[in-house]
């Protein structure tokens, strides 16, 4: 995909291009005033600009102008960003990311600040500061492990019970997505939709990409945050910039509050989803993101999300957490951002500490947490396993392991059991609950929140396949693969042992745009091994190679192998499952056109776990 700015996007702005492409739009840009403090979380991030349309006219639950009528379109801006993290750590790291849309409406601005998760940590705004505290870098020595937090983290969420809802979405592949374009996005919170007649309904925001909801694995994220520590914002640059437009679907939950106070839970507990299988999700419109940023500073830096922009038929229930969140938006931006640009919040003059009690019902802290665990398929489930495997180890305080393991065990015995193994204890008793006999759960399985119910709409399109190649590889296999590929919308790249030209067994020239040194296997979604006695030799030696196939393979991604390019699976140890693995196609060059069509399906199912339990470099 392209990197290269249109100057054409400028136009109509007050933007003035500088050499090289830079553009300059703020005109204290590169002065005394160029740093704002930065933000305390969702520091690093990506803007990009769009659209929202609605299906149809929504008049019925909504006055809200954005679905006012069939086909109407309200501009949008929307920022992901990596939640607990610094600015300038690798985009990789394990957490939840945010997904923030600021719908330019006709009645003013209207923000949705959610995250790819639809849980959070705690209940009560008031435990906010001791969070942040304990997601950040240790207070001594300023040191954090990025990928995971140190003990005070896990001292924390041990002995907060409700946050186990939360750690299990963060302890899944969730927390580690292929690229911003591949998640879902939640408001989080129980909103109010109203209408002309001032007549209300309950409703959670859920957007839904068209890319299907796709996640890394966790050796290939530590892997691609070395190789290339920008990996998800440039993805999405690129994406938007080569005219693959992101797209997600919004749909609502909507429910009476008649109905809320049926449910075993109180739909105002932020550590709680409302089961799709409860009530369901009705479809009402798509974002598309079409438009990079001119400027990062002006428009990603300078940008203020903030839960209090509504607009006239949405509103908020008044919980807990949502009431302080409403304060501390604005109150961060005034230190952020009204120094600098003369920004300010509007104070929340609506809010008169109108905050309703917790129930009883937020005593319960396990059944969702359980809830979600068990609707996973057995490969998450060994993620989630791993990972909290992976966390504690580097728990410091051994009581704070044990207590961590004893609340898993109201979660699932099974997954106490299995990380206990991997850090050598025993499973100890289960943690006290604070309620014995909580309403029965309506759902205790949901398929829906599993990944694999998410496939998405885009089969191949952008997805990142490497072909490798060498000097005399057998050229016409390679042109029909890639023709296949790219006309399905893949992006195909010819990586060799050094980038230039490589002259094939019958005297054409290919030239490899990327090369194994600087480009490992972890970069890319699937791979091609050619065909050529003499490449696939020169291949076997060279040990950037056997690690790249390894990789692809270990991450259990598709391969498809040319003729003699299936010794070089043989080599990499692939031999006792290379006829098996669904992910794994063999071909004779003649018959290269022939298996493009069941390649491209196979790319488009994301990862094939056959490749888990048999991977000889697992
Ligand atoms: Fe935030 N949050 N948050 N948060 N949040 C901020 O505001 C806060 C919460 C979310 O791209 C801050 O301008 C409190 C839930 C996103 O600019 C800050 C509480 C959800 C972004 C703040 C929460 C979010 C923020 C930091 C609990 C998902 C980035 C910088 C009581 C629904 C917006 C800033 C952007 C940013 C406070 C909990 C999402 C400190 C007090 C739940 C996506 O004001």
């Amino acid at each position: 995909m392209a990197t290269k700015r249109n100057p054409a996007r400028l136009s109509g702005t007050s933007a003035t291009v500088l050499p090289f492409g830079r553009v300059r739009v703020d005109p204290s840009d590169h002065s005394d005033h160029k740093r704002i403090p930065e933000r305390i979380l969702h520091a690093p991030g990506s803007v990009a600009h769009g659209y929202f349309e609605a299906y149809d006219a929504f008049a019925q639950y909504t006055r809200a102008v954005p679905f006012a009528e069939k086909g109407k379109r309200t501009p949008v801006s929307a920022r992901f960003t990596k939640g607990a993290s610094e600015r300038g750590l690798k985009d990789m790291a394990r957490d939840a990311r945010g997904f923030a849309v600021k719908f330019r409406t006709d009645e003013g601005n209207w923000d949705l600040v959610g995250n790819n998760m639809p849980v959070f940590f705690i209940q009560d705004a008031m435990k906010f500061p001791d969070l942040v505290y304990d997601l950040k870098p240790a207070p001594h020595h300023g040191i954090s492990r990025a990928e995971s937090p140190h003990d005070t983290f896990w001292d924390f969420v041990s002995l907060m019970p409700e946050s186990t809802h939360m750690l299990m979405w963060v302890m899944s592949d969730r927390a580690i997505p292929r690229s911003y374009r591949m998640m879902q996005g939640f408001g989080v919170h129980t909103f109010r939709l109203i209408n002309e007649q001032g007549e209300s309904v309950f409703c959670k925001f859920h957007w839904k990409p068209l890319q299907g909801t796709h996640s890394l694995v966790w050796d290939e994220a530590v892997k691609i945050a070395d190789a290339d520590p920008d990996f998800h914002r440039r993805d999405l640059w690129e994406a938007i910039e080569s005219g693959e437009f992101p797209e997600w679907e919004l749909g609502l939950q909507i429910f009476t509050e008649e109905q809320a106070q049926g449910f075993s839970f109180d739909v105002l507990d932020l550590t709680k989803i409302v089961p799709e299988e409860l009530v369901p999700i009705t479809p009402v419109g798509r974002m598309v993101l079409n438009r990079n940023p001119d400027h990062f500073f002006a428009e990603t830096e300078q940008v203020a999300f903030c839960k209090s922009h509504m607009v006239p038929g949405i509103d908020f229930c008044h919980h807990p957490l949502l009431t302080g969140r409403r304060h501390s938006y604005a109150d961060t931006q005034i230190a952020r951002i009204a120094g600098k640009a003369g920004v300010e919040p509007f104070p929340d003059t609506n809010d008169q500490d109108r905050v309703c009690g917790k129930s009883e019902k937020f005593a319960e802290h396990y059944a969702q947490a359980a809830l979600f665990y068990n609707s996973q398929s057995a490969v998450e489930k060994a993620h989630i396993a791993a990972a909290f495997r992976l966390e504690l180890r580097g728990v410091g305080v051994p009581a704070i392991r044990e207590r961590m393991l004893s609340s898993l065990v109201n979660v699932s015995r099974e997954l106490a059991a299995d990380v206990a193994s991997g850090l050598g204890m025993q499973v100890p008793d289960a943690m006290p609950k604070a309620i014995t006999d909580p309403e029965p759960a309506e759902v205790t399985v949901s398929p829906a929140l599993s990944l694999k119910a998410l496939p998405g709409q885009r089969g191949v399109r952008t997805r990142q396949i490497a072909v490798l190649v060498e000097q005399g590889v057998h050229h016409a296999p390679l042109a029909s693969i890639h023709r296949a590929l790219t006309d399905a919308g893949a992006v195909v790249h010819f990586v060799g042992s050094r980038v230039g030209v490589f002259v094939a067994s019958s005297g054409e020239e290919i030239e490899a745009d990327r090369s194994m040194e600087s480009s490992p296997g972890v970069l890319f979604d699937a791979l091609v091994v050619p065909d050529g006695s003499d490449a696939v030799q020169a291949l076997a030696g060279n040990g950037h190679a056997m690690a790249f196939i390894k990789d692809i393979f270990r991450h259990c991604k598709t391969i498809l192998a040319l003729g003699a390019g299936r010794e070089l699976l043989k080599m990499a140890g692939m031999g006792p499952v290379m006829n098996e693995d669904d992910g794994i196609l063999l071909a004779e060059s003649a018959n290269a056109a022939e298996v493009a069509p069941a390649f491209i399906t196979a790319v488009s199912g994301h990862r094939h776990s056959y490749h888990e339990s048999t991977s000889p470099t697992k």
